[in-house]
């Protein structure tokens, strides 16, 4: 059985659309101190692993506001907890030229303890270059551990959207969907399947989605 491990049952709503069955995992695993996404869900992902003892799904996502240099980035949670979205948006609104551009960053990591060795590497262009955007470093190691460690193997899917910061609009979603417009509406106006179809998780999951299927059948 697949769980998608994470403490906000949100996320978990939107992965069931892409997952069939799959459970949540309400495990607080250490997030590692990164620069960048893709760090902290590998090194959770073999936590979770090693905790679980079943086939994993970690997801880590944030916010990365263009004028601030990315931030809050790997720390978006931390601010929501802190600060609150709306002050992150008065503050992007009083210190930046209007209109604030961001993008939301997701990336799943999955170990299941296998080598991925005999599975096609999903490895494309566009993971490539999500993964640069993300300013994920070291990518090609992360997604395979090498043998030389004692790592678990783990598979990273990324997915971004592009947006811009607003006043909050909107009573769907959570986090910061209400302040993040993409294409007129914000995340929190759009149904759960519109989101979906063009937000960083929906993005990120349908690339394992489509992963996962091809190594359960082969
Ligand atoms: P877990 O770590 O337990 O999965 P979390 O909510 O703390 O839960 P992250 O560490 O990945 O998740 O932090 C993500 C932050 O970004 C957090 O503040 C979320 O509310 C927010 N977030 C993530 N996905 C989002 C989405 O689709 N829409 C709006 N906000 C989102
Ligand atoms: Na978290």
């Amino acid at each position: 059985m697949l769980r998608y491990v994470t403490t906000n049952s949100g996320k978990v709503r939107e992965a069931r659309a892409y997952l069939d069955g799959v459970e949540q995992l309400d495990y607080d695993y250490t997030e590692v101190q990164a620069s960048a996404l893709g760090p902290i869900a590998a090194t959770g992902a073999r936590e979770a692993y090693r905790h679980a003892g079943e086939p994993v799904l970690v997801d880590d996502s944030g916010l990365f506001i263009d004028g601030f240099e990315g931030f809050p980035g790997p720390y978006t949670a931390y601010v929501e907890d802190t600060l609150g979205i709306e002050t992150v948006q008065r503050l992007a609104a009083s210190e930046l030229d209007a209109p604030q551009r961001a993008a939301f960053r997701c990336v799943l990591a999955y170990c299941d303890g296998d080598e991925f060795a005999a599975t096609p590497d999903p490895v494309d262009r566009e993971d490539r270059s999500a993964a640069a955007a993300a300013g994920v470093e070291g990518v090609d190691e992360d997604r395979v551990a090498s043998a030389a460690d004692d790592a678990l193997p783990v598979k990273l899917f990324y997915g971004s959207v592009r947006g811009r910061l607003v006043e909050p609009r909107g009573d769907g979603g959570f986090g910061y969907d209400p302040i993040f417009e993409h294409d007129g509406r914000t995340l929190a106006e759009m149904r759960s399947n519109e989101k979906n179809a063009i937000s960083h998780r929906g993005r990120a999951l349908a690339k394992f989605a489509e992963w996962f299927e091809a190594r359960s059948v082969g």
